[in-house]
């Protein structure tokens, strides 16, 4: 359970955020609390199980999932993290998802775009601000190192747009993988084309789920009912629930049984309520849900359920929910909702997705067209592309770095778009490919305009007067989807790119150049350039093995 907010703090008028409240326009206003919450994050590898089946993984401070980052509203967030990788070694980087890092875009944790990585045995201290509120994750951005174990929740208390008793906290909803990140990514690089199809081996709730090791063949040490995720309710009161698809593929479909969700929040951006039996998320996405303990039995099944438009050997997530006093040893006895997977591989229409604080869609003054598509290359590599640019960045010269300098000269394989000075950019996104995709653009909100399959007939937008905001959406197979970000309001390099580790890694990557001029004025902490010539120095006598398109 979460407070409201935390109070070691100053809570002028009674909150950390003063009299600001819903309908403050958090892209321009915001608090500036003067409160530093400071955290210390030690990288390592490790060995566990928390499905019964034993793996190597990632591990932040030796857990998994990695600890809670909890802040309020205006508060600044400060994490050292300490690169303890051995055995190989490795680099790694952590990106802080849908922070928006308004005039720090250094700090946005991503290997060849923003950043080195940090190479084994030294340490990089992000600082950035908490300018929105609400349910976010933070993760590896250096290859596939999330799906081996890099990730975390965190919490930004702000004002309340529902009214709401319990906040549950977290719920993170995750594919899970019994191979080791990198076997993975070597797997997807493969030219073996039957290699690089594979599916995840089990579905999680906040790192705990089940398995059944009959499966196993190997030898790998398993243990079966290894144990689920617990949950108590309060008899009457309204929860707040914080989901999170933390995986590294599945889109899942959330519901609990007997219990119906008002969905309050999307992404950091809270919505009108609406009520819905199963919340559907791509990975990235977070969705703020409530529930009003009602129900007649006094245990009830949490289900989440990857979705057929993934690809999962075990899709099924069991976590239990236990009213006040009911004993909690004993399963629950609730059924599930009948409510068929639509298979569309998108989230709820535009239409419903109402922002609480409203914002028109601007004037758009540059308009691009992007082809997402799927082919093998010569050496009979499958690949994704943008605009038939599929990515492959260089860890040693960061794009942000080199737009520091005015130095534009860019690989055309680093897949970095020069908007210029344009104010705001309008993509009419088409997915040519054969899968849909979670696409995530950093450093700003998404308007999103339209969604649907075939082509956009180039003149319908969903509720112009105040469109969907979010930083994850689903592009269906075959369909598109249409978005607009405020381009010149936030100087940087900011990646583009679909959220699944496999498809990132194989090249489904871009970044947008926003106001370049803006970007020469940074003045970038010398720290940055330090932890390069620390990179720059391990690599000199050690070679990272980059098979992927590094990110
Ligand atoms: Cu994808």
């Amino acid at each position: 359970m979460l407070p409201a907010f935390l109070t070691n703090n100053p809570t002028p008028n009674g909150y950390p955020w003063s009299t600001l409240d819903t309908q403050t326009n958090y892209y321009d206003t915001g608090p500036n609390t003067g409160v530093i919450r400071s955290y210390h994050f030690t990288v390592s590898r490790g060995v566990i199980a928390p499905d019964g089946y034993q793996r190597h993984v990632l591990l932040i401070n030796d857990a998994f999932p990695g600890p809670l980052i909890e802040a309020n509203w205006g508060d600044t967030i400060q994490v050292t993290l300490t690169n303890n990788i051995t055995g190989p070694e490795e680099g790694t980087a952590l990106h802080w998802h849908g922070f928006l890092q308004h005039g720090t875009p250094w700090e946005d944790g991503v290997p060849s775009v923003t950043q080195c990585p940090v190479p084994p045995g030294k340490s990089f201290t992000y600082q950035f601000a908490a300018t929105l509120y609400g349910s976010s994750w933070y993760h590896s951005h250096y290859s596939s190192q999330y799906a081996g174990g890099l990730l975390g929740p965190i919490v930004i208390h702000g004002p309340k747009s529902q009214d709401y008793d319990i906040d549950v906290g977290p719920v993170m909803l995750s594919d899970w993988y019994h191979d080791q990140y990198f076997d993975l990514v070597e797997k997807t690089m493969s030219p073996v084309q039957a290699l690089t199809r594979f599916n995840s081996d089990n579905n999680l709730i906040n790192g705990k789920g089940n398995f059944d090791c009959s499966q196993v063949t190997d030898g790998t040490p398993c243990t079966n009912n290894a144990g689920i995720s617990k949950f108590k309710f309060r008899r009457g009161k309204t929860h707040l629930l914080r989901l999170i698809n933390t995986g590294a593929e599945g889109i899942q479909r959330f519901s609990i049984d007997g219990h119906n969700m008002t969905v309050i929040t999307n992404d950091f951006v809270d919505v009108q309520p609406y009520v819905t039996a199963v919340v559907t998320l791509g990975i990235g996405q977070r969705s703020d849900v409530l529930v009003k303990a009602d129900g007649d039995l006094d245990a009830y099944w949490m289900r989440s359920n990857i979705s057929a438009c993934s690809n999962a050997n075990q899709p099924y997530a069991l976590a239990a929910i236990y009213y006040d006093d009911a004993d909690t040893d004993t399963d629950p006895e609730s059924t599930p909702w009948d409510v068929p997977d639509p298979l569309t591989c998108v989230n709820d229409d535009f239409s419903i997705t109402e922002p609480v604080m409203e914002l028109a869609l601007p004037e758009s003054d540059l308009e691009l067209d992007m082809e997402l598509t799927k082919f093998q290359n010569e050496t009979g590599h499958s690949l994704w592309a943008l605009d038939g640019v599929t990515f492959r960045g260089n860890y040693n010269s960061p794009t942000l770095l080199l737009s520091n300098l005015g130095n534009y000269s860019f690989e055309p394989e680093w897949a970095v778009r020069n908007v210029s000075k344009a104010k705001s950019v309008r993509v009419n996104l088409f997915n040519n490919s054969p899968a849909g995709h979670p696409m995530h653009l950093h450093g700003f909100n998404m308007y999103l305009l339209h969604e649907g399959p075939g082509q956009w007939d180039n003149k319908t937008i969903i509720r112009p007067s105040n469109p969907q905001r979010r930083d994850v959406f689903l592009v269906r197979r075959g369909g598109h989807v249409v978005f607009q970000f405020d381009a010149a309001s936030n100087p940087g390099v900011w990646p583009f790119h679909c959220h699944i580790a496999w498809h990132a890694t194989a090249g489904l990557f871009t970044h947008f150049l926003t106001d370049p001029e803006g970007v020469r004025e940074l003045r970038i902490p010398n720290v940055v350039a330090e932890t390069c010539r620390q990179w720059g120095s391990w690599t000199n006598t050690n070679i990272p093995e980059q098979i992927d398109s590094g990110l």
